[in-house]
């Protein structure tokens, strides 16, 4: 490509500003863990003055305040599920390698699935219930670039960038790469003080279509997915600043010739709705409406696309802020899989900046895999290959439910509205399938015995097509019921609640028509059923299921309540939640019974803490429980063990707080950040920070549920909420002495402010976000606090009301 002299003037006053002011932090230039209002600091003075001028002041963190993860080694691409750094706008995401001579980003694209409509597929089946799938591949070869020195790459979570910088033959090369909400592209942008860029731009179709090459220096795939039938495309645009960028139709690629910085604009979509009134598909071919995010963003250029990203996302990661106390300067000036690894192997020496950037982590992935489409599957987002770990899909018996445990407690409430638009919009489908097959012969195991069915369950996996798969579990709707009620003790949002009532409902006429009757009590238990994941199947009254109908009861009763409709259903189903029956402590060893009869033997450390789920994240027991039933909760708590992996430790800490057991509660968050390279069999945690399942000796998966669970248990242990009551540093280790957190949500719609000193709480600010009345309680303390909605309250460490 040819360019004029003005031309290129104007696309640098544009594009070329970015390098300067995003000065890549040096080693040991940690961040500090710190008011994100405050660290707002505007264009760093390195700042492209005539840039930022036309652009007003930058959104941006600067570099030394911002929370960085750094490394000093890209990515090795066969290990990029577990070394790769990811980008996401809750749709479409990429794990980047950062390679000199090689950026590898990884693609996704969250809707992108095979699979078939409204199938239960009990054989769990990639054709049946389908498989979350890749989209591809996009590589940036620059092999003039290899043996780099001063390498470094980082993911900044205050910003949402990837940022790689690197020195060949004395020159200095940069790049960043982000996943924009408002403008629905990714954005890989690639400067360099004096050098050039001379190589290829490639795109690699997932599902193995051919990629095309378009005019204007362009790439595209499109296809179909086999059996599905879901309709994809991409389009990518690479933008020169000067220098040549041209299509070489040999090998489908764009060739680079001499270009000092280039854009690179990215977009994809699928034709999937979600809703079961489409068949979950348009059947439009979506290539136009890539080739438009494309020219859209292309036409912002960088500057206003970097902006508006960091605008947008900043919107909703500035809402919370989180000090659990300094780490030494040795520990912030390591890298991540060092710092990992020093976390892991002496669980006695903190790191509580770290600690704290775990939790915000949680929080990037959480705006990055779940906004404005699809729920956060098994992987989040980020899956490398067509054959990811369990479908990468939704499982029932915990996973999901605990993908959706920080959103609200972390001040990020319309990232939990992805789950609810998925249960809603497949909800059709799962009532259909629970009509015409949950009393099938085949399903013996689970099958209602009075012959009747009624509402809707699911199976251990969900889908994305209105399929179910592996198991039925009749409990997994009840759970699901949970994960969307509290979204509504978050919120107060009453035209949310409405929307989701016909779905709760439902799920209490499956079980007003499954229960029976237990001969020897005469109350209402559970059919058959198989306690998740053990035991033997065929067991009346499982635990699990008392606890879930007994929560699926009461807010069903309140939500019909609340919205003033069903007055008579309502009171049919608390007269049969009256009529539960309640699990007991086993006389003879002490621990709430998983069955009925102790005669039922499963393991006793088992990862699940399935029977467990009335207590977290159930409220039926508390500690003001009778104390020999809390006494049997905690006896089974301990029996399950404390050496657990990812979200089998995010349960146990959520656990453990409720007892306001702080030492066993930390004991535990080592073992969460231990290092793992994935090939080594360890359970903890990956160098790109994702949580690591060890399937093997030496292989490990990644799992994205402990990243969101890890963090809400961390955050329970600072408050913990129900829709009457705010108890505040319930399980406060002393290695966070000294700290505070912003922005925290409580049940019964607040937002709370928390500031302590040496163990002691010494602020409380309680904002109201819809609520008005509630108790808080902190140690022996406890006060009842009425304020105007949208009013906010101060307390001192004693709980007495402060006027500032
Ligand atoms: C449940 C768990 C497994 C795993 C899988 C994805 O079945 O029992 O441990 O997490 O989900």
């Amino acid at each position: 490509m040819k360019t004029s002299v003005n031309q290129k003037r104007r696309r640098l006053l544009k594009l070329g500003g970015v390098a300067a002011i995003l000065p890549v932090a040096g080693a040991g230039n940690h961040a500090a863990i710190r008011s994100a209002q405050a660290s707002e600091t505007g264009p760093s003075p390195t700042t492209d003055s005539l840039s930022a001028s036309a652009q007003g002041a930058s959104p941006l963190t600067s570099a030394d305040q911002a929370l960085l993860f750094q490394y000093d080694q890209p990515a090795v691409e066969s290990n990029i599920q577990f070394q790769g750094l990811p980008v996401g706008n809750g749709r479409l995401g990429a794990l980047a390698g950062g390679a000199s001579e090689r950026e590898a980003l990884y693609l996704n694209e969250i809707t992108l699935w095979s699979g078939s409509k409204d199938v239960v597929d009990l054989s769990y089946t990639t054709t049946g219930m389908g498989t979350y799938l890749s989209l591809g591949k996009l590589y940036v070869d620059l092999p003039g670039h290899a043996g780099a020195t001063n390498y470094q790459r980082s993911l900044d979570i205050s910003n949402a960038l990837v940022r790689t910088q690197y020195s060949v033959g004395g020159r200095t090369y940069r790049r960043e790469i982000f996943s924009s909400f408002p403008d629905n592209v990714i954005v890989v942008r690639l400067t360099s003080d004096g050098g050039t860029y001379n190589g290829t731009v490639s795109l690699i179709d997932g599902q193995g279509t051919q990629t095309i090459g378009e005019s204007n220096h362009a790439l595209s795939f499109s296809g179909s997915v086999s059996g599905s039938g879901e309709l994809y495309a991409s389009y990518l645009s690479v933008i020169p600043d000067a220098g040549v960028a041209r299509f070489d139709s040999a090998n489908a690629q764009i060739i680079l010739q001499n270009c000092p910085a280039l854009t690179i604009i990215f977009a994809a979509r699928t034709d999937y709705t979600g809703r079961y009134v489409d068949s979950y598909l348009t059947g439009i071919n979506p290539r136009s409406a890539t080739i438009a995010d494309v020219t859209n963003a292309a036409a912002r250029g960088y500057w206003d696309l970097l902006w508006r990203h960091v605008r947008d996302y900043r919107g909703l990661f500035g809402r919370m802020e989180l000090n659990l106390g300094t780490s030494s300067a040795a520990q912030k000036a390591m890298t991540i899989p060092a710092r990992l690894q020093a976390r892991g192997a002496n669980a006695a020496v903190a790191d509580p900046e770290l600690e704290a950037m775990y939790v915000q982590f949680g929080r990037y992935l959480t705006i990055s895999s779940s906004r404005g489409s699809m729920p956060a599957n098994l992987q989040g987002l980020w899956s490398t290959t067509n054959n990811p770990p369990w479908m990468a899909d939704y499982h029932t018996d915990i996973n999901v439910q605990m993908n959706y445990w920080l959103a609200d407690r972390a001040g990020l409430p319309e990232c939990q509205q992805p789950f609810a638009d998925y249960v809603t919009g497949q909800f059709p489908s799962w009532v259909q399938s629970t009509r015409n097959h949950f009393n099938d012969a085949a399903n013996v195991n689970y099958s209602n015995s009075n012959g009747k069915v009624a509402g809707w369950t699911v199976a251990i996996s969900t889908g994305i097509y209105g399929s179910i798969g592996w198991d039925w579990s009749p409990p997994a709707s009840a759970w699901y019921c949970r994960t969307l009620w509290n979204h509504y003790q978050y919120t107060l949002d009453k035209r949310y609640l409405a929307n989701i009532y016909p779905v709760m409902k439902s799920a209490s006429e499956f079980w007003q028509t499954r229960l029976i009757r237990d001969p020897a009590t005469g109350l209402l238990i559970d059919d058959k059923d198989w306690s998740p994941e053990q035991g033997p199947h065929q067991q009346l009254g499982i635990t699990y299921a008392q606890e879930l109908v007994w929560d699926l009861f009461t807010n069903t009763v309140a939500a019909s309540q609340l919205l003033g409709r069903d007055a008579e259903f309502a009171q049919t189903i608390a007269a049969m939640k009256a009529q539960l029956y309640l699990p007991k402590v086993s006389p003879t060893t002490g621990q709430l019974q998983e069955w009925m009869s102790d005669s039922v033997v499963g393991e006793t450390g088992h990862r699940h803490l399935s029977p467990l789920i009335g207590w977290f994240e159930g409220e039926r027991i508390t500690l003001d429980s009778d104390p020999k039933l809390v006494a049997g909760v905690k006896a089974l708590l301990t029996a399950r063990g404390f050496n657990s992996f990812g979200w089998g430790l995010a349960w146990r800490i959520a656990c453990w707080a409720h007892f306001h057991d702080a030492a066993t509660c930390y004991s535990m968050i080592p073992k969460l950040l231990n290092y793992s390279a994935g090939n080594d069999g360890v359970n903890g945690t990956f160098a790109n920070m994702f949580d690591a399942y060890a399937l093997s000796s030496n292989s490990s998966a990644f799992q994205i549920d402990a990243n969101f669970g890890g963090p809400a248990a961390i955050l329970e242990m600072l408050l913990q909420s129900r829709m009457d009551r705010i108890t505040l540093l319930p399980a406060l280790p002393s290695q966070w002495g000294t700290g505070s957190v912003k922005g925290l949500r409580a049940k019964g719609g607040f937002a709370v402010d928390l500031a302590w000193t040496s163990g002691a709480l010494s602020s409380v600010k309680l904002t109201s976000v819809g609520g008005t009345r509630t108790n808080l309680f902190y140690g022996n303390a406890s006060r009842a606090v009425a304020i105007p909605v949208n009013g906010t309250a101060r307390f001192d460490g004693n709980l007495r009301p402060v006027s500032w």
